[in-house]
């Protein structure tokens, strides 16, 4: 096992990963830029290293930083929790030429499902359900007409570079086709230096469920069933919940083994999540795959009494997993918890907490690195915490939350809580009967 491991991150998520090394008795060292010296993950942590000004690029993205942090304390394992450099396949490369493990995916297995066009086609061959669509990358747009006039209009342009929404255009008429075309194109090159564009039959109001999955080395991979992160505003989940209100038991297996299918197919290893669409039919259909661990993934823990760290250290450090598949025993919920104004367009809203009461209580879990002074930088994104509940049945689950929340003191800053108390009375969201389209009905005044 790991003696030591250097964890590549701040906020909540460092945090998170410091407490399972505790329990699992190893050494931890917290990064930190200059913009976090009075954060937790700092505090708590075995050791601290300073590796730059606020700007990320500078910090928690600088690859030479991190790597010397490893290496004058000793460290022989990273973490990169999610973001910053957790999917960047050159980073994962440096580690290995170092000597050094990263908890995490291979440059090569974040480069398959990094590009998306080659992600899809690999699932594809596996067996697992792809979206009809163009067979790999888009020459012209001549041949991308030609094409939707086949498969036949909505269709969606996806940059294969992109992912989480980003560089997407949904063309609903041939004359808007070469406009939306010219702006997927130019959208990719600046945003990725990469314009490969592909396409794929528009699915109307779908739900988003995806299926984590863990590897170990020795090519087993297992299901941890689903999350519904459908509710989400602009491609920023806003809260998830497990299981899915739209799955039935039959469904939930299906898509687990189809997840599996897919990760075996890159050998993969480690902790992973297979994203699918669902549409009305109850068809679904492989869109993307993390390679890293997710925010959303205590709804998990609490459901299947997994801890998620733990085993990607563990399959990390070699150790074989069960090879069982895991259904959940509860229901979960999880509300992200942002510093930021629901009822202004979400704007950050960074600052100093002046005043703050964490909810608790049974079958409350909050993860949060937030404390009562501390200021929230500028400079990163604005989760300061997780309000996870668990329970017996949905109904009991929303009502925990909404309890949760309104217990929730938090001054100085303005926060999501209201929206999410809100949402937790939204009668559309009570009967479990909504789409990734939920929130363009959602009333954000007066909150
Ligand atoms: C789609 C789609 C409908 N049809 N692809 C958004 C993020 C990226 N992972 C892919 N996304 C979508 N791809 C086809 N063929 C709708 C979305 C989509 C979406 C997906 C999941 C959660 C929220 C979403 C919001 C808007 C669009």
């Amino acid at each position: 096992m790991f003696k030591k491991i250097l964890i590549a991150n701040r906020g909540e998520i460092a945090l998170r990963i410091i407490r399972t090394c505790r329990e699992m008795g190893i050494k931890t060292v917290a990064v930190y830029s200059t913009a976090d010296r009075e954060s937790l993950h700092v505090k708590f942590a075995d050791e601290a290293v300073c590796i730059g000004p606020p700007p990320s690029r500078q910090s928690y993205l600088n690859i030479p930083a991190i790597i010397s942090a490893a290496e004058v304390t000793g460290a022989d394992a990273i973490h990169p929790g999610y973001g910053f450099l957790s999917e960047n396949a050159e980073f994962s490369r440096i580690c290995a030429e170092y000597g050094i493990k990263f908890i995490g995916a291979t440059a090569e297995q974040i480069n398959s499902m990094g590009d998306k066009a080659t992600a899809k086609a690999t699932m594809k061959t596996s067996g697992v359900p792809v979206i009809p669509g163009s067979e790999g990358l888009i020459d012209t747009v001549e041949e991308a007409k030609a094409l939707a006039k086949e498969i036949k209009y909505p269709v969606i342009i996806k940059a294969t570079a992109g992912g989480g929404g980003r560089g997407m255009r949904i063309i609903r008429h041939e004359d808007e086709f070469e406009k939306l075309w010219d702006d997927a194109k130019t959208e990719s090159a600046a945003a990725f230096g990469n314009d490969g564009l592909y396409m794929e039959k528009y699915v109307e109001e779908p739900r988003h469920i995806e299926i984590q999955i863990v590897g170990d080395q020795f090519g087993t991979v297992c299901h941890l069933s689903e999350r519904d992160c459908s509710i989400q505003r602009r491609h920023q989940k806003l809260c998830e919940e497990t299981p899915s209100p739209a799955l039935t038991p039959e469904l939930r297996e299906r898509m687990g083994i189809a997840a599996i299918k897919g990760a075996a197919a890159i050998k993969y290893e480690g902790a992973g999540t297979i994203e699918f669409l669902v549409d009305k039919n109850g068809d679904f259909y492989f869109m993307e795959m993390n390679t890293r661990i997710q925010v959303e993934h205590p709804i998990t823990e609490e459901v299947t009494d997994f801890d998620l760290i733990k085993e990607q250290i563990k399959v990390a450090a070699g150790i074989a997993i069960s090879g069982q598949n895991y259904f959940p025993k509860l229901y979960a919920l999880e509300c992200r918890i942002n510093a930021e104004d629901p009822s202004n367009g979400f704007r950050p809203s960074p600052g100093k907490i002046t005043n703050l009461h964490l909810p608790g209580g049974h079958g409350v879990r909050i993860d949060s690195h937030v404390y009562s002074g501390y200021t929230i930088p500028p400079n990163y994104d604005s989760m300061i915490a997780k309000v996870i509940v668990s329970g017996q049945s949905r109904e009991e689950v929303l009502l925990r939350m909404k309890r949760a929340l309104q217990e929730f003191v938090i001054e100085g800053v303005k926060t999501t809580i209201p929206f999410h108390i809100k949402l937790m009375d939204d009668e559309r969201f009570k009967s479990g009967q909504f789409t990734t389209a939920f929130m363009e009905g959602f009333d954000l005044t007066n909150l």
